[in-house]
Protein backbone atom coordinates (compact mmCIF):
# COMPACT_ATOMS: atom_id res chain seq x y z
CA UNK A 1 0.00 0.00 0.00
CA UNK A 2 1.06 4.01 -0.50
CA UNK A 3 2.21 5.68 2.28
CA UNK A 4 0.23 8.54 2.40
CA UNK A 5 1.65 11.91 3.06
CA UNK A 6 -0.90 14.84 4.59
CA UNK A 7 0.16 18.55 4.06
CA UNK A 8 -1.02 21.08 5.70
CA UNK A 9 -0.27 24.62 7.18
CA UNK A 10 -0.32 23.59 10.53
CA UNK A 11 0.14 20.00 11.85
CA UNK A 12 -2.47 18.76 14.36
CA UNK A 13 -1.35 18.60 17.76
CA UNK A 14 -2.73 15.08 18.56
CA UNK A 15 -2.59 13.34 21.92
CA UNK A 16 -4.45 9.76 21.00
CA UNK A 17 -8.05 10.14 22.11
CA UNK A 18 -7.03 13.21 23.69
CA UNK A 19 -9.58 16.48 24.18
CA UNK A 20 -8.16 18.69 21.91
CA UNK A 21 -8.00 16.11 19.15
CA UNK A 22 -11.28 17.39 16.11
CA UNK A 23 -12.74 15.05 13.60
CA UNK A 24 -10.61 16.42 11.01
CA UNK A 25 -7.47 15.87 12.65
CA UNK A 26 -8.87 12.90 14.50
CA UNK A 27 -10.15 11.22 10.51
CA UNK A 28 -6.74 12.24 8.58
CA UNK A 29 -4.62 10.54 11.56
CA UNK A 30 -6.58 7.15 11.61
CA UNK A 31 -5.67 7.02 8.11
CA UNK A 32 -2.48 7.82 8.42
CA UNK A 33 -2.20 4.93 11.04
CA UNK A 34 -3.70 2.25 8.53
CA UNK A 35 -1.76 3.03 5.54
CA UNK A 36 1.82 4.63 7.32
CA UNK A 37 2.91 7.92 6.37
CA UNK A 38 3.70 11.53 7.28
CA UNK A 39 1.79 14.75 8.68
CA UNK A 40 3.97 17.49 6.77
CA UNK A 41 3.65 21.16 7.58
CA UNK A 42 4.49 24.55 10.00
CA UNK A 43 5.16 23.75 13.55
CA UNK A 44 3.23 26.79 14.77
CA UNK A 45 6.95 28.69 15.87
CA UNK A 46 7.89 31.96 14.39
CA UNK A 47 11.94 32.51 14.65
CA UNK A 48 12.97 35.99 15.30
CA UNK A 49 16.42 34.91 13.52
CA UNK A 50 18.35 31.77 12.23
CA UNK A 51 17.56 29.20 9.63
CA UNK A 52 14.69 27.06 10.56
CA UNK A 53 15.35 22.89 10.55
CA UNK A 54 12.75 20.03 10.19
CA UNK A 55 12.01 17.92 12.80
CA UNK A 56 10.98 14.86 12.90
CA UNK A 57 8.97 12.56 15.50
CA UNK A 58 7.48 9.49 14.52
CA UNK A 59 4.64 7.58 16.51
CA UNK A 60 3.85 4.43 15.38
CA UNK A 61 3.74 3.88 11.77
CA UNK A 62 3.53 7.85 11.35
CA UNK A 63 6.30 10.69 11.30
CA UNK A 64 5.01 14.24 12.11
CA UNK A 65 7.38 16.58 10.36
CA UNK A 66 7.02 19.98 11.28
CA UNK A 67 8.97 23.26 10.60
CA UNK A 68 9.21 26.76 12.07
CA UNK A 69 8.68 29.93 10.01
CA UNK A 70 10.59 33.05 10.17
CA UNK A 71 9.11 36.53 11.09
CA UNK A 72 8.93 37.74 7.45
CA UNK A 73 7.69 34.25 6.05
CA UNK A 74 4.81 34.86 8.43
CA UNK A 75 3.82 37.72 7.98
CA UNK A 76 4.25 37.54 4.33
CA UNK A 77 2.84 34.03 3.48
CA UNK A 78 0.20 33.44 6.63
CA UNK A 79 -1.02 36.71 7.92
CA UNK A 80 -0.62 38.51 4.96
CA UNK A 81 -1.75 36.77 1.50
CA UNK A 82 -3.13 33.38 3.30
CA UNK A 83 -5.38 35.46 6.37
CA UNK A 84 -5.50 38.85 4.89
CA UNK A 85 -6.26 37.79 1.05
CA UNK A 86 -7.65 34.98 0.49
CA UNK A 87 -9.29 34.62 3.56
CA UNK A 88 -11.58 37.16 3.16
CA UNK A 89 -12.07 36.82 -0.71
CA UNK A 90 -12.96 32.99 -0.37
CA UNK A 91 -15.38 33.76 2.61
CA UNK A 92 -17.37 36.75 0.02
CA UNK A 93 -15.59 39.89 2.15
CA UNK A 94 -14.05 41.45 -0.90
CA UNK A 95 -14.63 44.70 1.05
CA UNK A 96 -12.01 43.44 4.15
CA UNK A 97 -9.58 42.15 1.58
CA UNK A 98 -5.92 43.51 1.89
CA UNK A 99 -3.80 42.82 -0.85
CA UNK A 100 0.46 43.39 -1.48
CA UNK A 101 2.58 42.21 -4.19
CA UNK A 102 5.20 41.74 -1.79
CA UNK A 103 2.71 39.35 0.51
CA UNK A 104 1.81 37.04 -2.71
CA UNK A 105 5.13 36.69 -3.67
CA UNK A 106 6.26 35.78 0.55
CA UNK A 107 2.97 33.34 -0.40
CA UNK A 108 4.19 31.75 -3.33
CA UNK A 109 8.22 31.80 -1.88
CA UNK A 110 7.13 29.69 1.49
CA UNK A 111 5.05 27.24 -0.82
CA UNK A 112 8.06 26.46 -2.54
CA UNK A 113 10.52 26.21 0.15
CA UNK A 114 8.18 24.27 2.03
CA UNK A 115 7.82 21.90 -1.05
CA UNK A 116 12.01 21.78 -0.97
CA UNK A 117 11.68 20.66 2.30
CA UNK A 118 9.59 17.74 1.89
CA UNK A 119 11.15 16.21 -0.86
CA UNK A 120 13.93 14.49 0.19
CA UNK A 121 11.28 12.66 2.45
CA UNK A 122 9.60 11.59 -0.48
CA UNK A 123 9.19 8.25 -1.69
CA UNK A 124 8.00 7.28 -5.61
CA UNK A 125 4.84 5.83 -4.72
CA UNK A 126 3.39 7.91 -2.02
CA UNK A 127 -0.07 9.28 -2.14
CA UNK A 128 0.19 13.18 -1.26
CA UNK A 129 -3.50 15.57 0.11
CA UNK A 130 -2.50 18.69 0.62
CA UNK A 131 -4.99 20.75 2.43
CA UNK A 132 -6.50 24.34 2.60
CA UNK A 133 -6.12 27.95 1.00
CA UNK A 134 -2.50 28.48 2.61
CA UNK A 135 -1.29 25.39 0.59
CA UNK A 136 -2.46 26.29 -3.56
CA UNK A 137 0.61 26.86 -5.18
CA UNK A 138 1.93 23.60 -3.29
CA UNK A 139 1.24 21.11 -6.41
CA UNK A 140 3.43 23.75 -8.70
CA UNK A 141 6.02 23.55 -6.73
CA UNK A 142 6.58 19.94 -6.18
CA UNK A 143 5.71 19.43 -9.66
CA UNK A 144 8.65 21.99 -10.71
CA UNK A 145 10.77 19.61 -8.34
CA UNK A 146 10.24 17.21 -10.46
CA UNK A 147 7.89 15.70 -8.09
CA UNK A 148 5.18 13.32 -10.11
CA UNK A 149 3.56 11.43 -7.30
CA UNK A 150 -0.44 11.87 -7.30
CA UNK A 151 -1.25 14.96 -5.28
CA UNK A 152 -5.00 15.90 -4.24
CA UNK A 153 -6.33 19.20 -3.06
CA UNK A 154 -8.63 19.96 -0.36
CA UNK A 155 -10.45 22.86 0.32
CA UNK A 156 -11.68 23.56 3.52
CA UNK A 157 -13.26 27.12 3.13
CA UNK A 158 -15.81 28.01 -0.16
CA UNK A 159 -14.67 28.21 -3.28
CA UNK A 160 -16.17 32.00 -4.28
CA UNK A 161 -17.84 32.68 -7.80
CA UNK A 162 -15.32 34.31 -10.13
CA UNK A 163 -16.81 37.66 -9.90
CA UNK A 164 -15.66 38.07 -6.19
CA UNK A 165 -12.33 35.50 -7.13
CA UNK A 166 -11.79 38.20 -9.91
CA UNK A 167 -11.31 40.97 -6.71
CA UNK A 168 -8.26 39.04 -5.95
CA UNK A 169 -5.04 40.36 -7.73
CA UNK A 170 -3.22 37.25 -8.66
CA UNK A 171 -6.65 34.97 -9.48
CA UNK A 172 -5.45 33.36 -12.90
CA UNK A 173 -1.96 32.43 -10.97
CA UNK A 174 -4.22 30.74 -7.96
CA UNK A 175 -6.48 29.06 -10.43
CA UNK A 176 -3.15 27.21 -12.60
CA UNK A 177 -1.67 26.87 -9.70
CA UNK A 178 -4.56 24.61 -8.46
CA UNK A 179 -4.74 23.30 -11.70
CA UNK A 180 -1.28 21.18 -10.70
CA UNK A 181 -2.90 19.26 -8.73
CA UNK A 182 -4.28 15.71 -9.55
CA UNK A 183 -7.55 15.89 -7.67
CA UNK A 184 -9.55 18.86 -6.17
CA UNK A 185 -12.02 18.35 -3.64
CA UNK A 186 -14.23 20.91 -2.69
CA UNK A 187 -16.94 20.98 0.81
CA UNK A 188 -19.94 21.20 -1.37
CA UNK A 189 -21.26 21.16 -5.03
CA UNK A 190 -22.00 25.03 -5.20
CA UNK A 191 -17.90 25.58 -4.69
CA UNK A 192 -17.59 23.14 -7.07
CA UNK A 193 -19.43 24.66 -9.88
CA UNK A 194 -17.74 28.19 -8.72
CA UNK A 195 -14.42 26.42 -9.48
CA UNK A 196 -16.01 25.13 -12.99
CA UNK A 197 -16.97 28.43 -14.01
CA UNK A 198 -13.92 29.92 -13.47
CA UNK A 199 -12.16 27.29 -15.63
CA UNK A 200 -14.16 27.91 -18.15
CA UNK A 201 -15.46 31.31 -18.44
CA UNK A 202 -12.06 33.25 -17.24
CA UNK A 203 -9.15 30.58 -17.79
CA UNK A 204 -10.60 28.99 -21.57
CA UNK A 205 -10.42 25.75 -20.04
CA UNK A 206 -13.12 22.89 -20.54
CA UNK A 207 -14.93 20.32 -18.55
CA UNK A 208 -16.21 17.31 -19.82
CA UNK A 209 -19.81 17.18 -20.16
CA UNK A 210 -20.86 14.50 -17.65
CA UNK A 211 -18.99 11.90 -15.32
CA UNK A 212 -19.18 8.16 -15.91
CA UNK A 213 -21.66 8.21 -12.84
CA UNK A 214 -22.92 11.14 -10.90
CA UNK A 215 -21.03 10.28 -7.68
CA UNK A 216 -17.20 10.74 -10.26
CA UNK A 217 -15.33 13.33 -10.19
CA UNK A 218 -15.76 15.97 -12.88
CA UNK A 219 -12.40 15.96 -15.92
CA UNK A 220 -11.30 19.33 -16.15
CA UNK A 221 -8.72 20.22 -19.02
CA UNK A 222 -7.36 23.74 -18.50
CA UNK A 223 -3.74 25.31 -18.37
CA UNK A 224 -2.32 22.21 -20.34
CA UNK A 225 -3.61 19.69 -17.96
CA UNK A 226 -5.92 17.30 -17.09
CA UNK A 227 -7.05 16.97 -13.63
CA UNK A 228 -10.30 16.03 -11.67
CA UNK A 229 -12.55 17.85 -8.75
CA UNK A 230 -15.93 16.92 -7.01
CA UNK A 231 -17.63 17.83 -3.85
CA UNK A 232 -16.39 15.32 -0.68
CA UNK A 233 -18.20 17.31 2.71
CA UNK A 234 -16.48 16.81 5.54
CA UNK A 235 -18.38 14.70 8.25
CA UNK A 236 -17.33 14.11 11.84
CA UNK A 237 -17.97 11.07 13.92
CA UNK A 238 -21.18 11.48 15.49
CA UNK A 239 -21.35 8.39 17.46
CA UNK A 240 -18.40 9.20 19.37
CA UNK A 241 -19.72 13.25 20.01
CA UNK A 242 -22.82 11.01 21.16
CA UNK A 243 -20.36 9.39 23.82
CA UNK A 244 -18.67 12.08 24.79
CA UNK A 245 -21.64 14.39 25.14
CA UNK A 246 -23.57 11.79 27.31
CA UNK A 247 -20.62 10.90 29.86
CA UNK A 248 -20.04 14.88 30.12
CA UNK A 249 -23.61 15.50 30.93
CA UNK A 250 -22.38 14.78 35.02
CA UNK A 251 -19.32 16.60 35.02
CA UNK A 252 -19.28 20.09 36.69
CA UNK A 253 -19.01 22.59 33.83
CA UNK A 254 -22.61 21.00 32.36
CA UNK A 255 -24.17 20.80 36.29
CA UNK A 256 -22.67 24.36 36.81
CA UNK A 257 -24.23 25.81 33.64
CA UNK A 258 -27.49 23.60 34.71
CA UNK A 259 -27.46 25.72 37.94
CA UNK A 260 -27.61 29.15 36.31
CA UNK A 261 -29.99 28.40 33.98
CA UNK A 262 -32.44 26.99 36.43
CA UNK A 263 -35.38 26.17 34.39
CA UNK A 264 -34.32 28.78 31.60
CA UNK A 265 -33.90 27.49 27.93
CA UNK A 266 -30.48 27.31 26.14
CA UNK A 267 -29.47 28.36 22.95
CA UNK A 268 -25.76 28.06 22.12
CA UNK A 269 -22.81 28.83 19.67
CA UNK A 270 -19.05 28.00 19.41
CA UNK A 271 -16.92 29.54 16.70
CA UNK A 272 -13.49 30.97 16.71
CA UNK A 273 -13.91 34.47 17.09
CA UNK A 274 -14.04 35.40 13.29
CA UNK A 275 -15.76 37.96 10.85
CA UNK A 276 -17.11 35.38 8.46
CA UNK A 277 -19.09 33.67 11.52
CA UNK A 278 -21.71 36.33 11.63
CA UNK A 279 -21.46 37.12 15.39
CA UNK A 280 -22.69 40.60 15.37
CA UNK A 281 -25.79 39.49 13.30
CA UNK A 282 -26.54 36.62 15.69
CA UNK A 283 -26.40 38.55 19.05
CA UNK A 284 -28.83 41.61 17.15
CA UNK A 285 -31.05 38.36 16.34
CA UNK A 286 -31.12 37.30 20.16
CA UNK A 287 -31.86 40.99 20.83
CA UNK A 288 -34.47 40.97 18.62
CA UNK A 289 -36.44 37.80 20.36
CA UNK A 290 -35.69 39.74 23.57
CA UNK A 291 -37.50 42.45 22.00
CA UNK A 292 -40.35 41.28 20.33
CA UNK A 293 -41.38 38.59 22.36
CA UNK A 294 -41.18 39.89 25.80
CA UNK A 295 -42.15 36.00 27.28
CA UNK A 296 -39.27 34.89 26.36
CA UNK A 297 -36.93 37.99 28.94
CA UNK A 298 -35.68 35.83 31.99
CA UNK A 299 -36.74 32.41 30.31
CA UNK A 300 -33.71 31.88 27.75
CA UNK A 301 -29.99 32.75 27.93
CA UNK A 302 -27.77 32.61 24.93
CA UNK A 303 -24.02 31.30 25.43
CA UNK A 304 -21.20 32.07 22.88
CA UNK A 305 -18.25 30.53 23.61
CA UNK A 306 -15.92 32.14 21.09
CA UNK A 307 -12.23 31.38 21.42
CA UNK A 308 -9.54 34.10 20.11
CA UNK A 309 -7.77 32.84 16.40
CA UNK A 310 -5.64 35.28 14.58
CA UNK A 311 -5.10 37.89 17.24
CA UNK A 312 -2.37 39.83 16.21
CA UNK A 313 -4.45 41.38 13.20
CA UNK A 314 -6.52 44.34 12.87
CA UNK A 315 -9.59 42.74 11.52
CA UNK A 316 -9.71 40.12 14.26
CA UNK A 317 -9.31 43.13 16.97
CA UNK A 318 -11.93 44.93 15.40
CA UNK A 319 -14.46 42.43 15.50
CA UNK A 320 -13.77 41.47 19.35
CA UNK A 321 -14.39 45.28 20.62
CA UNK A 322 -17.38 45.16 17.93
CA UNK A 323 -19.02 41.69 19.87
CA UNK A 324 -17.74 42.73 23.21
CA UNK A 325 -19.62 46.30 22.69
CA UNK A 326 -22.81 44.16 21.62
CA UNK A 327 -23.19 41.76 24.08
CA UNK A 328 -22.57 44.84 26.70
CA UNK A 329 -24.83 46.96 25.10
CA UNK A 330 -28.00 43.84 24.69
CA UNK A 331 -26.96 42.86 28.40
CA UNK A 332 -27.21 46.46 29.82
CA UNK A 333 -30.85 46.55 27.98
CA UNK A 334 -32.23 43.39 29.29
CA UNK A 335 -30.14 42.05 32.44
CA UNK A 336 -32.05 41.60 35.85
CA UNK A 337 -30.47 40.55 38.82
CA UNK A 338 -30.74 37.38 38.59
CA UNK A 339 -30.67 36.71 34.87
CA UNK A 340 -27.95 37.88 32.37
CA UNK A 341 -29.12 37.25 28.83
CA UNK A 342 -25.68 36.84 26.37
CA UNK A 343 -23.05 34.71 28.56
CA UNK A 344 -20.31 35.67 25.77
CA UNK A 345 -16.65 33.73 26.42
CA UNK A 346 -13.82 34.90 24.70
CA UNK A 347 -11.74 31.21 25.55
CA UNK A 348 -11.43 27.43 24.43
CA UNK A 349 -13.14 24.48 26.36
CA UNK A 350 -12.29 21.20 26.39
CA UNK A 351 -13.74 19.10 23.75
CA UNK A 352 -16.14 17.33 26.19
CA UNK A 353 -17.33 19.97 27.48
CA UNK A 354 -18.46 21.41 24.39
CA UNK A 355 -20.08 18.20 23.87
CA UNK A 356 -22.13 18.06 26.72
CA UNK A 357 -22.91 21.28 26.95
CA UNK A 358 -23.97 21.10 22.96
CA UNK A 359 -26.47 18.17 24.48
CA UNK A 360 -27.72 20.61 27.68
CA UNK A 361 -28.80 23.37 25.06
CA UNK A 362 -32.29 23.73 23.08
CA UNK A 363 -30.81 25.90 20.53
CA UNK A 364 -27.94 24.92 18.40
CA UNK A 365 -27.05 28.45 16.67
CA UNK A 366 -24.84 28.56 13.83
CA UNK A 367 -25.16 31.48 11.73
CA UNK A 368 -22.18 32.13 9.14
CA UNK A 369 -22.33 34.60 6.62
CA UNK A 370 -19.85 31.76 5.05
CA UNK A 371 -18.38 28.78 5.87
CA UNK A 372 -16.92 25.95 4.36
CA UNK A 373 -19.08 23.30 6.00
CA UNK A 374 -18.79 24.32 9.75
CA UNK A 375 -18.45 21.36 11.86
CA UNK A 376 -19.88 22.99 15.10
CA UNK A 377 -23.39 21.90 13.31
CA UNK A 378 -22.40 19.12 12.80
CA UNK A 379 -21.25 18.30 16.29
CA UNK A 380 -24.31 19.89 17.62
CA UNK A 381 -26.62 17.96 16.26
CA UNK A 382 -24.54 14.62 16.82
CA UNK A 383 -24.86 15.08 21.06
CA UNK A 384 -28.13 15.11 21.05
CA UNK A 385 -30.05 13.63 23.21
CA UNK A 386 -32.26 11.03 20.91
CA UNK A 387 -35.26 11.02 23.45
CA UNK A 388 -35.02 15.22 23.73
CA UNK A 389 -33.34 16.70 21.28
CA UNK A 390 -32.43 20.57 20.62
CA UNK A 391 -33.04 22.47 17.69
CA UNK A 392 -30.37 23.80 15.15
CA UNK A 393 -30.87 26.93 13.86
CA UNK A 394 -28.42 27.13 10.72
CA UNK A 395 -27.48 29.22 8.24
CA UNK A 396 -28.06 29.05 4.25
CA UNK A 397 -24.26 30.07 3.63
CA UNK A 398 -22.62 27.24 5.89
CA UNK A 399 -21.91 24.17 3.53
CA UNK A 400 -23.52 22.27 6.07
CA UNK A 401 -26.69 23.67 5.36
CA UNK A 402 -26.07 20.93 1.83
CA UNK A 403 -26.87 17.99 4.15
CA UNK A 404 -28.72 19.61 7.10
CA UNK A 405 -32.18 20.14 6.08
CA UNK A 406 -33.07 19.33 9.40
CA UNK A 407 -32.12 22.56 10.67
CA UNK A 408 -34.15 25.59 10.47
CA UNK A 409 -32.64 27.18 7.97
CA UNK A 410 -32.00 31.23 7.95
CA UNK A 411 -30.37 33.84 6.27
CA UNK A 412 -27.89 35.24 8.58
CA UNK A 413 -27.40 38.91 7.51
CA UNK A 414 -31.87 38.82 7.95
CA UNK A 415 -32.01 39.73 11.80
CA UNK A 416 -35.87 39.00 11.51
CA UNK A 417 -35.59 35.89 10.26
CA UNK A 418 -33.22 34.51 12.74
CA UNK A 419 -35.30 35.89 15.38
CA UNK A 420 -38.65 33.70 14.34
CA UNK A 421 -36.47 30.66 13.50
CA UNK A 422 -35.28 30.96 17.54
CA UNK A 423 -38.75 31.48 18.79
CA UNK A 424 -39.91 28.79 16.26
CA UNK A 425 -37.17 26.54 17.79
CA UNK A 426 -37.45 27.02 21.38
CA UNK A 427 -41.65 26.54 21.01
CA UNK A 428 -41.09 23.43 18.68
CA UNK A 429 -42.89 20.07 19.94
CA UNK A 430 -41.13 16.97 21.21
CA UNK A 431 -42.29 15.25 18.22
CA UNK A 432 -41.14 17.87 15.04
CA UNK A 433 -37.62 18.25 17.00
CA UNK A 434 -37.36 14.34 16.89
CA UNK A 435 -38.50 13.88 13.38
CA UNK A 436 -35.77 16.43 12.18
CA UNK A 437 -33.06 14.88 14.62
CA UNK A 438 -33.83 11.67 12.76
CA UNK A 439 -33.08 12.72 9.95
CA UNK A 440 -29.70 14.82 10.43
CA UNK A 441 -28.26 12.06 12.71
CA UNK A 442 -29.22 9.40 9.67
CA UNK A 443 -27.10 11.78 7.50
CA UNK A 444 -24.56 12.71 9.65
CA UNK A 445 -23.68 8.53 10.09
CA UNK A 446 -24.03 7.92 6.02
CA UNK A 447 -21.39 10.61 5.55
CA UNK A 448 -19.24 10.89 8.28
CA UNK A 449 -15.20 11.66 8.38
CA UNK A 450 -13.82 7.82 7.40
CA UNK A 451 -16.23 8.33 4.35
CA UNK A 452 -15.29 11.47 3.67
CA UNK A 453 -11.78 10.34 3.47
CA UNK A 454 -11.82 7.20 2.27
CA UNK A 455 -13.73 8.91 -1.04
CA UNK A 456 -11.26 11.07 -1.39
CA UNK A 457 -8.40 9.08 -0.99
CA UNK A 458 -10.42 6.42 -3.63
CA UNK A 459 -10.30 8.93 -6.05
CA UNK A 460 -6.96 10.64 -6.07
CA UNK A 461 -5.39 6.47 -5.81
CA UNK A 462 -7.45 6.01 -9.47
CA UNK A 463 -5.56 9.07 -11.01
CA UNK A 464 -2.67 8.02 -13.44
CA UNK A 465 0.56 9.58 -12.08
CA UNK A 466 1.18 12.58 -13.78
CA UNK A 467 4.09 12.29 -16.25
CA UNK A 468 7.69 14.13 -15.18
CA UNK A 469 8.07 17.73 -16.75
CA UNK A 470 10.42 16.10 -19.32
CA UNK A 471 7.93 13.85 -20.48
CA UNK A 472 5.01 16.20 -20.23
CA UNK A 473 7.25 18.64 -22.80
CA UNK A 474 8.14 15.46 -24.91
CA UNK A 475 4.14 14.99 -25.65
CA UNK A 476 4.18 18.50 -25.68
CA UNK A 477 6.30 19.10 -29.33
CA UNK A 478 5.01 15.91 -30.37
CA UNK A 479 1.03 16.90 -29.85
CA UNK A 480 2.28 20.61 -30.73
CA UNK A 481 0.00 21.69 -27.29
CA UNK A 482 1.22 24.44 -25.64
CA UNK A 483 -0.55 26.28 -22.84
C1 LIG B 1 -12.55 25.27 8.66
C2 LIG B 1 -13.65 25.83 7.74
C3 LIG B 1 -14.82 23.62 7.86
C4 LIG B 1 -14.26 25.59 18.45
N1 LIG B 1 -14.10 26.14 19.66
C5 LIG B 1 -13.56 25.22 20.44
C6 LIG B 1 -13.35 24.06 19.67
N2 LIG B 1 -13.80 24.32 18.45
C7 LIG B 1 -13.82 23.32 17.36
C8 LIG B 1 -15.24 23.00 16.96
C9 LIG B 1 -15.02 22.46 15.55
C10 LIG B 1 -13.82 23.27 15.08
O1 LIG B 1 -13.18 23.83 16.23
C11 LIG B 1 -14.25 24.44 14.22
O2 LIG B 1 -14.63 23.93 12.98
P1 LIG B 1 -15.60 24.70 12.02
O3 LIG B 1 -15.93 23.78 10.92
O4 LIG B 1 -16.81 25.13 12.77
O5 LIG B 1 -14.85 26.01 11.53
P2 LIG B 1 -13.32 26.43 11.11
O6 LIG B 1 -12.42 26.43 12.26
O7 LIG B 1 -13.49 27.75 10.44
O8 LIG B 1 -12.85 25.30 10.06
C12 LIG B 1 -14.98 25.14 8.04
C13 LIG B 1 -13.63 23.11 8.65
O9 LIG B 1 -12.43 23.83 8.33
C14 LIG B 1 -13.37 21.62 8.36
O10 LIG B 1 -13.25 21.39 7.00
O11 LIG B 1 -15.99 23.00 8.35
O12 LIG B 1 -15.98 25.62 7.16
O13 LIG B 1 -13.76 27.25 7.92
O14 LIG B 1 -14.65 21.11 15.56
O15 LIG B 1 -15.82 22.10 17.87
N3 LIG B 1 -12.82 22.91 20.15
C15 LIG B 1 -12.46 22.92 21.47
N4 LIG B 1 -12.63 24.02 22.28
C16 LIG B 1 -13.18 25.18 21.80
O16 LIG B 1 -13.35 26.15 22.55
N5 LIG B 1 -11.93 21.80 22.00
Amino acid sequence: MSRLIIVSNRVAPISEGGPAAGGLAVGVYDALKETGGMWFGWSGDVLASGQPQIKLEERGPVTFATIGLVRRDYDQYYRGFSNATLWPAFHYRADLLQYDRHDFEGYCRVNAWLAQQLVPLLRADDVIWVHDYHLIPFAQALRAAGVTNRIGFFLHIPFPASQVLLAVPPHRALVEALCSFDLLGFQTTPDLRAFCDYVVHEAGGSIDARPAAAAEPVLIHAFGRTLRAAAYPIGVYPDEIAELAKAGERGKPVRTMKATLHTRKLIMSVDRLDYSKGLVERFRAFERLLDQAPAQRNNVSFLQIAPPTRADMHAYQEIRLQLEGESGRINGRFAELDWTPILYIHRQYERPVLAALFRTAHVGYVTPLRDGMNLVAKEYVSAQDPEDPGVLVLSRFAGAAQELTGALIVNPVDIDDMADALAAALSMPLAERQARYRDMIAQLRENNVSVWRDNFMRDLQRVEPSPSVDEASQREERTGVAN
